[in-house]
């Protein structure tokens, strides 16, 4: 299988995310993904390419336009306030929660900053536009192949994106690739396509980017929101609105969960999604179930993301698996080629 590096990752690398009143040093750092290359490499799945450029249109099919402005400005912005501000990375400060208005574009960058995001863990640093728009590009690239008809790709994206939705940051994410991902597929033909979000955590931006309609299918097996990060979303009673009535899953499983009741929850989306006939899948990634992950609460083991792939595989559907989440750093590669080979046996 083809995979799509963006070797302009590292551009985006912050240093600290506030956490209980603190700011302390990011989880999710540049070294991820190197590990992850790594072992694609000594593993051999496949070429190991860049991805062509995309343009702004291309991300405006799944972000506004003026969220990419903000975005391709922001860090600009950011030292124009102050130039001290160039060795420090942006944070929001003020949110403008329910009954503030969101229609009026504040002036002063930092409220803006608040209008766009939904929290203080994700920082903007200097390379954070170019590094999230060429994930884009990667995860776009990975629909190409198999608009091309190739039976599975892979975009090794970073930073991730399926906290991201159609105006908004946060969670480590800036452009949702994974509805990139699928909205390439949508709009090079495929009539309906399905997003499978295997990270631990919900993947409410994917699921509002795509919650009222029908023609993307969202299912997400994620920690209970009741108790795990992003809290506000993706709970099993959010169905999908509108013409997308019936087209969001959501499985949430208790912190603690291990392999078994898990994968009943993975086999049983994969049912759903193949139910309503989806003629692609987007893989949402997520590395960060292994039971040695610093920031979740599942108890996946390394051999069992070899069942992983398999599973996905015997779902029989075109696959483009988009890196995510996955916090236990060293371990990172092992992970995400057991679910490629997997994968690719069974394929
Ligand atoms: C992003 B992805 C850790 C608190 C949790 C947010 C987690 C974002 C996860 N100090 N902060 O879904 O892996
Ligand atoms: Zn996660």
């Amino acid at each position: 299988m083809q995979v799509f590096y963006n070797d302009r990752h590292p551009l985006h690398h912050g240093r600290h995310e506030m956490f209980r009143g603190e700011l302390v040093p990011c989880f999710e750092v540049p070294e991820r993904a190197d590990f992850v290359l790594q072992a694609l490499r000594a593993r051999a799945i496949g070429d190991i390419v860049a991805a062509p450029g995309i343009g702004i249109d291309v991300l405006a099919r799944v972000h506004a336009r003026r969220y990419l402005e903000f975005l391709s400005t922001a860090w600009d912005e950011w030292v124009a306030l102050d130039p001290r501000n160039a060795g420090r990375d942006a944070l929001p400060s003020y949110w403008p929660i329910r009954t503030f208005r969101s229609d009026v574009l504040p002036a002063s960058f930092p409220a803006r900053m608040g209008l766009f995001s939904f929290d203080a863990g994700s920082p903007l640093t200097a390379g954070t536009w170019e590094a999230a728009r060429w994930g884009g590009a990667c995860a776009a690239a990975a629909a190409g192949q198999l608009l091309a008809g190739a039976r599975s790709a892979f975009a090794l994206t970073r930073p991730p994106g399926h906290h991201a939705g159609h105006d908004f940051f946060g969670g480590y994410c800036f452009i949702n690739n994974a509805a990139v991902a699928a909205q390439c597929l949508r709009d090079g033909g495929m009539r309906k396509v399905a997003v499978l979000d295997i990270d631990y955590h919900h993947g409410n931006g994917t699921q509002a980017i795509f919650y009222e309609r029908a023609d993307v299918f969202f299912a997400s097996v994620h920690g209970d929101p009741l108790t795990e990060y992003p809290y506000y979303l993706g709970h099993a009673d959010e169905r999908g609105a509108g013409a997308g009535l019936d087209c969001n899953l959501n499985l949430p499983l208790p912190k603690g969960t291990g392999f078994a009741d898990w994968r009943k929850a993975m086999d049983f989306a994969l049912r759903r999604i193949s139910a309503y006939g989806a003629e692609a899948l987007v893989v949402s990634l997520g590395l960060d179930t292994f039971e040695g992950d610093p920031i979740s609460g599942f108890r996946l083991a390394s051999a069992d993301y070899l069942r992983v792939g398999e599973d996905l595989a015997a779902a029989g559907l075109p696959t483009a698996f988009v890196f995510e989440g996955g916090y236990a750093v060293a371990d990172l590669g092992l992970h995400t080629v057991n679910v490629l080979e997997g994968f690719l046996q069974r394929a």
